[in-house]
């Protein structure tokens, strides 16, 4: 299987999801040039990330690939015990993150998609700043009295840690979530350094940018 990703994207979380699996893949590093290009276009037209190759099978969007994953290798549990109700708690926060805390990041990293008059591009990324602080509010309720979103480690977290990581760059606020704040790789009580070069290298380091979400634990 291969794996195609940008250091510090969505795709980190694939990435991530991978490594907990334990299968072997290989990763292929993209940047904005190499994304445009017809070969990767070939694969996604939308020339976005994460894509994954399995022999002649290529799946794109975030959320088919980490199931397909999960999928593939269910003594991981990345989607739950195997019950319908676990599938549907890490189906559930995967689809919080993927499909509202995730695009509610845009406007801060592509503000002038929004609205071409530059003066107002501040004002369009402090909407978005609290618009984003308001779903981690979510996502710090969910975490209190748990370790992980789903209540057991799923394909949710390591998204959520990515986007954790993106909170860090653009200045969101994240004062007082406190049960966020130990959230495994969000401050490196649960981590180890491991990640080093290569890890920095593939978007894998911690928010602090020294430490790796917890690599398998079986
Ligand atoms: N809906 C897609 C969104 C993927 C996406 O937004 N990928 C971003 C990185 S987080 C991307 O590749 N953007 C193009 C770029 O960075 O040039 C999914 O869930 O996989």
């Amino acid at each position: 299987m291969k794996l195609y990703t940008k250091p510090g994207a969505c795709s980190t979380a694939v990435h991530i999801d991978l490594r907990w699996t334990g299968e072997p893949f290989e990763v292929e590093v993209m940047d904005a040039e190499s994304m445009k290009a017809p070969a990767f276009r070939a694969l996604n037209p939308s020339g976005s990330v994460p894509v994954l190759v399995d022999g002649d099978f290529v799946l794109t969007q975030n959320a088919a690939i980490v199931g397909y994953i999960a999928d593939r290798r269910p003594q991981a549990r990345l989607g739950g015990d195997g019950s319908p109700r676990q599938r549907a708690e890490a189906a559930r926060w995967l689809a919080f993150v993927n499909s509202d805390l995730h695009p509610a990041f845009k406007p801060l990293f592509g503000p002038g998609n929004y609205i071409d008059d530059p003066t107002q591009h501040d004002a369009v990324k402090a909407a978005a700043r609290k618009r984003v602080r308001a779903l981690f509010e979510t996502a710090d309720r969910q975490l209190q009295g748990r370790e992980w979103l789903a209540g057991f480690r799923s394909f949710a977290d390591p998204y959520l840690y990515v986007t954790l990581r993106w909170a860090a760059r653009t200045g969101v606020d994240l004062s007082g979530l406190e049960a966020l704040a130990a959230f495994p790789g969000t401050d490196g009580r649960r981590c180890r350094r491991a990640a080093g070069a290569q890890g920095r290298r593939l978007g894998l380091t911690g928010v602090a940018g020294r430490r790796p979400l917890r690599p398998p634990a079986f």
